[in-house]
């Protein structure tokens, strides 16, 4: 198959999700051409993924660039280039726009369109009424719609008032023989040079990852004069915050602030807990890396994080803007080392039944029927 994919290039799920969707079909023999507007975020070279830049021109007579029109008008461009026979958009808006506008003005009726929704692609957009015509349309004219948890899919279903039937759920996915626990000692003493315990956190820190509610948490457990450190990992508007607070808390030293890691799998390998105290999380890829890693997940009771993480048995689900309740969560996982052992078992065994093996042939038989429709 020859398969036009479009993604977002910036550190995060949906486009993690494309580039691994990418590798691994072309790893079954599928030619896939990658479009963005940036070389994406985890894209390394591979046999049969090729990639094509999004230009994004300068007006300086108009304040906004025409983003949807660069992207529709690259598009059509590998559309007579490279004759795709199937477009796959990550992310709901303005990519299955974008896609339609593409496949109207090239006239190639016979190429599929599947859209995968992602999260805020539906939760944010779709708390706007005004952009319901758009999503609505975007879906409704793709031949394939697939959500990455139920929760997004039904999510998406109210809100837009669109059968649920029209929407499949395909989870997000892990290669777990890549991603498994291979900790690195100097690493582990970079980052806690006194054996304290480490709590990791991996996001671009918007504000729907509620990264301040960690920071509170923490430093409940730094106050029991606990030895432990914590790790945030990335980039976004709440970084300053999170240093500010950590500062007024007198707790600097104890957070390691990194930039965004391409690599996760050292950090999820020396790493004691993972966290995740969204708002709003569609599945959370994140805590399932973890999980591969046997690292058990302490995470918000929100959106499709509870498919994934197993509260009681690979993790812990706490409720939303609950930071004593995130602490309390910690500490019971700092503290009892058997009850540890036992998630980090299960969480291993859970991630492996998102394994790439088991979820990507559903990408492509569902691309398959398509084809032969
Ligand atoms: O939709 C977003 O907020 C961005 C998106 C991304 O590109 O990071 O994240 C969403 O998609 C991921 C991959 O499917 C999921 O793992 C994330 O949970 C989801 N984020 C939210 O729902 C906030």
């Amino acid at each position: 198959m020859k398969i036009a994919m479009l993604c977002f290039p910036t550190p995060g799920g949906s486009g993690v999700v494309a580039v691994e969707l990418a590798r691994e079909m072309a790893g079954f023999g599928h030619e896939i051409h990658l479009i963005s507007y940036a070389i994406p975020f985890r894209l390394e070279e591979k046999a049969g993924v090729f990639y094509h830049e999004v230009p994004l021109r300068d007006f300086p007579l108009f304040p906004y660039p025409l983003f949807t029109m660069e992207v529709a008008a690259k598009l059509v461009a590998v559309i007579e280039e490279c004759a795709p026979q199937l477009i796959h958009v990550h992310y709901a808006l303005p990519y299955s726009i974008a896609a339609l506008l593409a496949l109207d003005i090239s006239g190639q009726k016979q190429i599929k369109l599947v859209t995968t929704i992602h999260g805020t692609d539906i939760s944010t957009w779709g708390r706007d009424k005004a952009m319901h015509p758009l999503i609505r349309h975007g879906l409704g004219k793709s031949d394939a719609v697939t959500a990455v948890s139920y929760s997004l899919r039904s999510e998406a279903a109210n809100l837009l008032n669109v059968s649920e039937e029209h929407i499949s759920v395909i989870y997000n996915f892990i290669d777990t023989k890549r991603y498994r626990h291979q900790p690195e000692k100097s690493l582990r003493i970079k980052m806690a040079p006194r054996g304290e315990k480490i709590i990791l956190h991996i996001s671009n820190f918007r504000p729907v990852k509620r990264v301040p509610d960690l920071v509170r948490a923490f430093n409940l457990l730094v106050k029991e004069n606990r030895e432990v450190v914590l790790v945030l990992v990335g980039d976004g508007m709440e970084k300053l915050m999170a240093r500010k607070m950590a500062h007024e808390m007198g707790i600097s030293s104890k957070i390691r602030f990194l930039e965004t890691w391409a690599d996760p799998i050292p950090l999820f390998s020396i790493a004691d807990l993972v966290v995740l105290p969204s708002e709003k999380e569609s599945f959370g890829l994140v805590a399932l890396e973890a999980m591969a890693c046997s690292l058990p997940v302490v995470a918000t009771h929100t959106g499709g994080l509870p498919e994934v993480v197993r509260d009681g048995e690979t993790g812990l689900l706490v409720p939303v803007n609950d930071w004593i309740a995130l602490a309390a969560a910690m500490r019971r996982l700092l503290d009892d080392h058997e009850m540890h052992r036992r998630f980090s078992m299960a969480a291993r065994r859970r991630a492996e039944q998102f394994d790439t093996s088991i979820v990507i042939p559903r990408y492509e038989a569902l691309y398959q029927k398509l084809l032969n429709s």
